[in-house]
């Protein structure tokens, strides 16, 4: 078996069907592969048990020959019908049918007529007013294609997006739930429990006895635009709101199955697939229904039942992503510690007024001593980020003053007094080292010129470690999330000298950022890099709403309470700040 996956499955028939359309076969012919892809998309076995049983034909709606091809791509990764079928056509023919107002129709028109064969060359061919000339086509089609172009655009990208777009919905949409009648236990499942950085959709896993209820509360939310489907355990719904559509699967479940569906429904694939295997070993099934050994279906209460069979050591949620977790868990070693948000005593790296900021150091500092936290470093823009309001050495002196005064008031807290230091261009810092030897804290960041190739900005860095009042390194790769990709730099040599020089790592939590990355954490960490969980926060709020984003990064990637330096006191943040 080559290829046991189902939605690879799905999608081969579904383009099957579709390009079938576009070369205009007669609809019941098409139309036969989009009943076979809806009918495989539905059952719950196992798409390769079925091949190798060679049950597929028992499944309504799908005949030898369909069965014929679904086998020929389990068991060889490809159908050769459907690669025929493509080389016929542009690699993007397909992307065209994601425009809204576009069909297998007109997409065959505009093919054969134009040669378009991708949405960037539908928008050329719009601009250029080469559509309206078309049979069928007009100038309003024309028009309406324009903006449906943009709609599929941002859907796209849409089709992911960032945990913070999806997170808070989740537990808004978690919270609601849990107040149906009968729900018993309720939990997130899927990519956003996992704290990945992107995500796809909503899980929701519910027990209760009667799935009624659970369904008919998610159907009547008001966030709700569209009711999928709903049958015995799952129903589907859509989301609308300013990023477009999100789905959300709610599964519902007898209590005594709610472990194992969670367990399923968390993920990952790729953890799954090799806990399945270790199970498999050991003489037991591990599946979506529960666990086995031969016909007898074993108790499981929690998630870390299941871990316990196995001899493994519970798995975070986060970790669940076949990064060497498995190996770990197997060996007792997997960290015991990992970070939490009731660990961090500090916040770090903090916008007021005094740049670009929304709200005062005092109220700053007030809202973090109000979450339990007992310092907050004031970490403004540096003189050459005019575009940020950024502090030359007398405002710097300034804000001290203030500082000082906030100090006074508080008791218990403290405001340190730092900078986010721009990283110039060939890695110095943009205030003289006998400027920066005053502050406690000296974040250094890049803002410009994340053009740089990988040569230069790789040089950039390791000359700005040898800074001796480098002291923590922000928002490393600059990276927007589904927007600017990370500078391109030798990330593994870039660490080895930050561990030379006891260079500290942000794991920066503004939501878009997320940077560094979990990945990057890893390899910070396996250098003993120490890290901050920072929240960049430019207004109270971001005080709270930013640090679960570097918390969960930050466990993503492993790191445990002992790793983050603003889980200790102040004065041994500091300490842990200077360089050697
Ligand atoms: P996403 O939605 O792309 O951000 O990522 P996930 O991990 O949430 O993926 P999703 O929503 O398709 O499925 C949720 C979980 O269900 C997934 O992490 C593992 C489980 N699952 C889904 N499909 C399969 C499958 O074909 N095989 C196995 N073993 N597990 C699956
Ligand atoms: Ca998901
Ligand atoms: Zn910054």
């Amino acid at each position: 078996m080559v290829l046991n996956d189902k939605s690879a499955v799905v999608k081969a028939l579904r383009d099957m069907g579709l390009l079938k359309q576009i070369k205009g076969e007669n609809s019941f012919k098409t139309r036969a592969y989009e009943i076979a892809a809806e009918r495989i998309a539905g059952v719950s076995d196992d798409i390769g048990e079925l091949v190798s049983k060679g049950k597929l034909t028992e499944l309504p709606g799908i005949g030898e020959s369909m069965a014929a091809k679904i086998t020929e791509l389990v068991t060889t990764g490809k159908i050769a019908a459907l690669e025929e079928l493509r080389a016929e056509f542009p690699p993007a023919m397909l992307e065209l049918l994601q425009v809204p107002e576009l069909g297998p129709k007109k997409a065959k028109i505009l093919h054969e007529q134009l040669q378009v064969g991708s949405i960037d060359q539908l928008e050329a061919a719009c601009k250029a007013q080469r559509v309206r000339g078309l049979k069928g086509f007009g100038q309003k089609t024309e028009e309406k294609l324009l903006a449906a172009i943009e709609v599929a655009r941002r859907s796209s990208s849409g089709s992911r997006r960032r945990l913070s777009q999806v997170l808070p919905k989740a537990q808004k949409l978690l919270a609601q739930i849990k107040t149906a009648p009968g729900v018993v236990r309720a939990s997130l499942g899927g990519s956003v429990r996992r704290m990945r950085e992107t995500v796809a959709d909503v899980d929701l896993i519910v027990s209760a006895a009667d799935p009624g209820p659970i369904f008919k509360q998610l159907t009547a939310m008001s966030e709700v635009a569209q009711v999928l489907g709903q049958g015995e355990s799952k129903a589907s719904v859509r989301l609308y709101d300013a990023d477009g559509d999100l789905q959300v699967d709610l599964r519902v479940l007898p209590d005594e199955d709610f472990a194992t569906a969670l367990h399923h429904f968390t993920g990952s694939k790729a953890h799954h697939i090799r806990l399945r295997s270790l199970a498999i070993e050991r003489g037991l099934k591990i599946s979506e229904w529960g666990v086995h050994r031969g016909e007898e279906k074993l108790k499981i209460t929690t998630e870390d039942d299941i871990y316990a069979l196995l001899d493994m050591d519970p798995v975070p949620p986060e970790l669940r992503e076949d990064w060497g977790e498995i190996e770990a868990a197997l060996e007792h070693r997997l960290p015991k510690d990992l970070i939490t948000e009731q660990d961090v005593v500090g916040n770090v790296h903090a916008h007021t007024t005094w740049s670009d900021g929304r709200n005062s150091l005092e109220e700053m500092a007030r809202t973090a001593q109000a979450m339990g936290l007992k310092y907050l470093t004031v970490t403004e823009h540096s003189q050459t980020a005019g575009y940020a309001g950024g502090l030359k050495e007398e405002d710097l002196k300034r804000q001290w003053d203030e500082i000082d005064a906030v100090n006074e008031k508080l008791k218990g807290f403290t405001l340190l007094k730092g900078v986010e230091s721009d990283i110039l261009e060939d890695g110095r810092l943009d205030y003289p080292d006998s400027f920066l030897s005053k502050l406690d804290v000296v974040i250094c960041s890049i803002h410009q010129r994340h053009s740089q190739n990988e040569e230069q900005m790789t040089k950039r860095m390791l000359a700005a470690f040898d800074n001796p009042f480098f002291m923590i390194w922000g928002h490393p790769t600059g990276r927007l999330l589904l927007k600017r990709e990370p500078a391109p730099m030798r990330m593994e040599q870039i660490l080895d000298k930050a561990a030379e020089r006891g260079i500290t790592i942000e794991v920066n939590g503004s939501p878009e950022r997320l940077d560094l990355s979990a990945e990057h954490v890893r390899l910070a960490l396996q250098r003993k890099l120490k890290l901050v969980v920072s929240t960049d926060a430019h207004s109270v709020s971001e005080l709270h709403d930013h640090l679960p984003y570097a918390v969960g990064t930050a466990r993503k990637g492993w790191a445990r309470k002992g790793d983050i330096l603003n889980a200790r006191p102040v004065k041994d943040f500091k300490a842990g700040l200077r360089l050697h």
